[in-house]
C-alpha cells in the first residue's frame, strides 16, 4: 500500500493525498506544462538525499559527508552536457524562476536592459514582466506577437538597435510555433546582447528531435526539468558553445549566481531525480513519446477545429495549444470554459490570446497540451475523442458572458460555477472520461 506512513501519521495529509490521486486519476490532464514522472523519478524525490546539506560544487563545498553527493550532481551534470551538446550544466537552480534570476545576475547590473517576449503575448513572469523581481530590478521591455500569434521580429530588432540590452530571452510558455532561434539569434549578436533560450516548455521536444535546439545559437539555456522532459520539478542552467566563446567566464558567472548569488543548499534528492530523468530521456523510446506528444496535439487540435472552435494560429507546432473563445463567448471567456472543463473531468487553464480583447486577470483564451496525456498512452484517435469531449462541454455554456461592469463579476462567476456543478452534460461527460481512463493508467498511481 502506499503512503502508509502518512496514512498512519498524519490522516489529514493522507486524505487529501488519496483526493489528489483520484482526481489525477479519473480526469484528463491538458495543462501543457504538467506531466506524470516515471516511478524511478518520484522514488528519488521522496529518498534519504532530503537529509544532506551541500552548499557549494562538487569537490568544493562547505560542508562534509558530500562524496556520494558530489558523485550524483556529476552525474547529473555529464548527462544534461551530452543529452543537450552544451559545454556547461549547472544542474541546482529550484526551479525556473530562479534559473532565469540567475541568468540575469550573471549577465547584468542591476538596471541594464533585458528583453523578453511580453507576458499577455506568451512570455514569461521572468522574462522581465513588471511584478516580477526581473522587471523591478532591471530595465525590461517587452516584444509582442503579431495577430497571428508570431513574434513580431520587426519590433524586436527596432527595440534592440534603439536600447541596446545585455540579454535577450526567447522562449515561451504560450506559443503554438517551433521557437525562430536563427531569428533570435541574428538579432542579438548585430547588438551585441546575451541571448538566454528558455526552453522549458520543449525541452523534451528538443531532446526528441521533434523541436530544433537552440545550442547552436543561444549563449545559455534555461529550462526547467518537469514539463516535457518528465523529470521532478527542477530547474537546470546552461552554457553553449557559443556562450562559452562570447564570455570564457559565463559559466563561472552562472554557477556563482546560483550559489552563493541566489541559493542555499541544493535540494540532492531533486538533483537525483533530475539525473535519472536525463537518462530516461537518453533513451530511445523518449524519441518516440516527443514525436507523439506533437502528433497528439495536432489530432487534437483537427478535433476542435472540425467542431468549428477557433484556434490561435488554426493549429500547433508544439505540444501546446490555444484556444480562442471569443467567438464562441465573447471577450474575457477563458474562465467559463476553464471551470466548465474542469467540472467534466479535463483540467486546463484559462489563458491570454494574441491582441486578447480583456485582461490576463480575465482572458479570452484556453491553454491545453498533450505532454501528460501522451505519458498516459494517449494516441491521435483518444486526443480526437477530448477534441469532442471539449466541444460538447463548451456547447453548454456558450450562452455566459463575463459581465462588463467588474463589480458584477464575482457574483455572476460564482452563479455559473454553481450551474455547472449540476448541468447533467458535464455530469455525463465525466463519466465518459473516467471509464476512458481506466485503460490508461498514471504512473505512480494504482
Ligand atoms: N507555470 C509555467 C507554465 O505553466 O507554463 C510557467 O512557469
Amino acid at each position: 500500500m502506499k503512503y502508509q506512513n502518512i496514512q498512519r501519521q498524519d490522516p489529514e495529509i493522507y486524505g487529501f493525498l488519496q483526493q489528489e490521486s483520484v482526481r489525477q486519476k479519473d480526469g484528463l490532464e491538458l495543462i501543457p506544462s504538467e506531466n506524470y514522472t516515471s516511478p524511478a523519478v518520484m522514488e528519488a524525490m521522496g529518498s534519504i538525499l532530503t537529509n544532506k546539506y551541500s552548499e557549494g560544487y562538487a569537490k568544493r563545498r562547505y560542508y562534509g559527508g558530500n562524496e556520494f553527493i558530489d558523485d550524483i550532481e556529476m552525474l547529473a551534470i555529464a548527462r544534461a552536457k551530452k543529452l543537450f551538446g552544451v559545454a556547461h550544466a549547472n544542474v541546482q537552480p529550484y526551479s525556473g524562476s530562479p534559473a532565469n534570476l540567475a541568468v540575469y545576475m550573471a549577465t547584468c547590473q542591476p538596471g541594464d536592459v533585458v528583453l523578453g517576449l511580453n507576458l499577455p503575448d506568451g512570455g514569461h513572469l521572468t522574462h522581465g514582466w513588471k511584478v516580477s523581481a526581473t522587471g523591478v530590478f532591471y530595465k525590461t521591455f517587452g516584444y509582442h506577437v503579431k495577430d497571428d500569434g508570431r513574434v513580431d521580429f520587426d519590433e524586436l530588432r527596432q527595440l534592440a538597435r534603439q536600447h541596446k540590452p545585455k540579454l535577450i530571452w526567447c522562449g515561451a510558455t504560450a506559443y503554438v510555433y517551433q521557437i525562430e532561434y536563427e531569428q533570435f539569434a541574428e538579432i542579438a549578436d548585430e547588438v551585441g546582447a546575451f541571448l538566454a533560450a528558455d526552453i522549458a516548455h520543449v525541452a523534451g521536444l528538443i531532446v526528441a528531435g521533434a523541436h530544433p535546439t537552440p545550442a547552436h545559437y543561444a549563449h545559455i539555456i534555461t529550462t526547467t526539468t518537469h514539463k516535457t522532459l518528465r523529470g521532478p520539478r527542477g530547474g537546470m542552467i546552461m552554457v553553449t558553445d557559443k556562450g562559452a566563446q562570447k564570455d570564457p567566464l559565463l559559466a563561472e558567472r552562472i554557477d556563482k549566481a546560483i550559489f552563493p548569488g541566489l541559493q542555499g543548499g541544493p535540494h540532492d534528492h531533486q538533483t537525483a531525480a533530475i539525473a535519472i530523468a536525463l537518462q530516461e530521456a537518453a533513451a530511445e523510446g523518449f524519441k518516440d513519446y516527443g514525436r507523439q506528444i506533437v502528433k497528439n496535439a495536432q489530432a487534437l487540435a483537427e478535433s476542435l477545429a472540425k467542431h468549428g472552435l477557433k484556434l490561435v494560429s488554426g493549429g500547433t507546432e508544439n505540444h501546446l495549444l490555444l484556444l480562442d473563445l471569443v467567438p464562441l463567448l465573447g471577450p474575457g471567456g477563458g474562465v467559463f470554459a476553464q471551470e466548465a472543463l474542469e467540472a467534466a473531468g479535463m483540467t486546463t487553464n484559462k489563458n491570454t490570446i494574441p491582441k486578447d480583447p480583456a485582461s490576463p486577470f480575465y482572458p479570452s483564451g484556453v491553454r491545453l497540451g498533450s505532454p501528460a496525456l501522451t505519458t498516459r498512452g494517449f494516441k491521435e484517435a483518444e486526443m480526437r475523442q477530448v477534441g469532442d469531449w471539449i466541444a460538447r462541454a463548451l456547447e453548454q455554456i456558450k450562452s455566459y458572458r463575463l459581465p462588463e461592469k467588474k463589480e458584477e463579476r464575482a457574483a455572476y462567476i460564482n452563479k455559473f460555477k454553481v450551474e455547472i456543478k449540476n448541468n447533467l452534460r458535464l455530469k455525463e461527460i465525466r463519466g465518459e472520461i473516467k471509464d476512458l481512463c481506466k485503460n490508461f493508467p498514471v504512473p505512480g498511481i494504482e
